[in-house]
């Protein structure tokens, strides 16, 4: 069994124990009372949900099983010569609530190499997607057809015993996780590179995807260990999150549950907003003929988007009502790699004009800095400028977050989800 697999099976007696406690002592208390704006206002700030990884502080940030964005940066294990957190490393952490071992990071590298070959039979549908298809629904079509082999659902129709779940939950998440680089970078080798497919060469799981992308530089691989580790997970209530856990608790399989959280982070307001960031940026850059510009050129061009009833893409957040430490991080990254690069001085720029502008009006909560506002420009930097690839590289990551949730959902035993909802009438009945 392996190193990983023992650890969370010791752990998940203990757990139960413990949410058995809580629920004892706790049951009973008030988390929030629900108002008639929050049931028809997405429900922000109701307090209804539990997950186990990470949780968000609107102020502070995520932190991972208790540890911050820079503590994660120092405790986790890392790759030989780079500086940023292995996401094995990361997954440990999801996994077990425990920084892991050198040993026991490199343990999870081996083993999803091991587990990370694409049948053949899957590879040919893939490549037959065609290219005008958006690289998120060949995502999503991929892992459906990669369902096939869910051990889940072939344990579940065999009748296996409920307090097992977990354990198929377990290793299709592995199977899953350990494939998602063949597969992610066969769609963008397809999409933009005439089916040009590049193989594993079998090293870390960030450095992987980098390299089967097209890039071998050690930057490229640092940044993609450190996208991997940003972008996995944002405690339970946001889409792709809350999505996989909800199909989750139909006991749909892994697999399938997961293509729910994928579907959910395409949408603009989720993680295509990577992709809006890009976009946005390059019509600037045309409109106003080229880098640099002028703060007031600038100014006038986020007002008309404004104006004209969209979206600043990058800017705002559902809770967090400061920069988001993913977008410092993001910004760290490239003031050590890329300091004169012109979109990253203009990302740096925006950040001065637009959260004051969007602050200045009044129903909007949070004028702040989101992950999405600085990952494109990372990527564009090095070459990788097909925007409508960039929120597969997100749900690649998002993969480690939300299934490390779904296996602790199987072994909590939560039940189907299942809120109550009302009609406008009922409530003007009754209210
Ligand atoms: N530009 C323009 N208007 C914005 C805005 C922005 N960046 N952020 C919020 N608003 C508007 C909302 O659209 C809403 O308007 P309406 O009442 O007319 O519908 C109003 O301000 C209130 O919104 P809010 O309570 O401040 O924020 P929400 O929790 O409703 O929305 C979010 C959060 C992220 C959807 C929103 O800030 C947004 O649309 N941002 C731009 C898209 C984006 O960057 N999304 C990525 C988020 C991170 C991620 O999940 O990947």
């Amino acid at each position: 069994m392996s190193l990983l697999r023992k650890r969370v099976e010791e752990l998940i007696p203990e757990k139960q124990e413990e949410v058995k406690a809580v629920r004892a002592e706790k049951g009973d208390k008030v988390l929030c009372e629900v108002t008639v704006d929050q049931a028809y206002g997405g429900m922000r700030g109701v307090k209804s949900l539990v997950t186990e990884t990470s949780l968000l502080d609107p102020h502070e940030g995520i932190r991972f099983r208790g540890l911050s964005i820079p503590e994660c940066q120092e405790q986790l294990p890392k790759a030989a010569g780079g500086d940023e957190p292995l996401p094995e490393s990361l997954f440990w952490l999801l996994m077990t609530g425990e920084v892991p071992t050198q040993a026991e990071a490199e343990s999870l590298t081996e083993e999803w190499n091991a587990r990370s070959e694409v049948p053949e039979h899957i590879n040919k549908i893939i490549d037959s997607f065609p290219k005008t298809l958006h690289p998120m629904s060949q995502l999503v079509a991929a892992i459906g057809v990669l369902q096939e082999g869910s051990l889940f659902a072939k344990a579940y129709a065999d009748g296996v015993h409920k307090s097992k779940y977990w354990e198929t939950t377990y290793e299709d998440s592995m199977n899953l996780i350990a494939k998602l680089p063949n597969i992610s970078s066969r769609i963008y080798r397809n999409t933009y590179h005439n089916g040009d497919v590049i193989a594993s060469p079998g090293e870390d799981w960030g450095a992987n995807i980098a390299a089967q992308l097209g890039y071998d530089s050690h930057e490229v691989k640092e940044l993609m260990r450190l996208y991997m580790f940003l972008h996995s997970d944002h405690e339970g209530g946001n889409a792709s999150a809350h999505a996989t856990h909800l199909v989750g608790s139909t006991l749909s399989d892994p697999y399938l549950s997961f293509t729910a959280g994928v579907t959910a982070l395409a949408g603009p307001l989720h993680g295509l907003a990577n992709q809006e960031v890009l976009r946005w940026l390059n019509v600037v850059i045309d409109e106003v003929g080229g880098l640099p510009v002028s703060d007031e050129k600038l100014t006038e061009y986020i007002w008309d988007t404004l104006n004209s009833g969209r979206v600043v893409p990058g800017y705002g957040h559902a809770v967090l009502r400061t920069d988001d430490p993913r977008y410092t991080c993001q910004q760290q990254f490239a003031l050590k790699h890329m300091p004169e690069d012109p979109k990253f001085k203009l990302v740096k720029q925006l950040h001065e004009l637009v959260p004051p502008i969007l602050t200045s009006i009044p129903k909007i909560k949070s004028g702040a800095a989101n992950v999405d506002a600085h990952s494109g420009v990372l990527l564009t930097h090095y070459g990788l400028t097909e925007d409508n690839y960039y929120t597969v590289l997100f749900a690649t990551s998002r993969a480690l977050g939300v299934l490390a949730s779904l296996t602790w959902d199987r072994a909590l035993g939560l039940p189907l989800e299942r809120p109550k909802s009302y009609t406008t009438e009922w409530i003007k009945n009754n209210m």
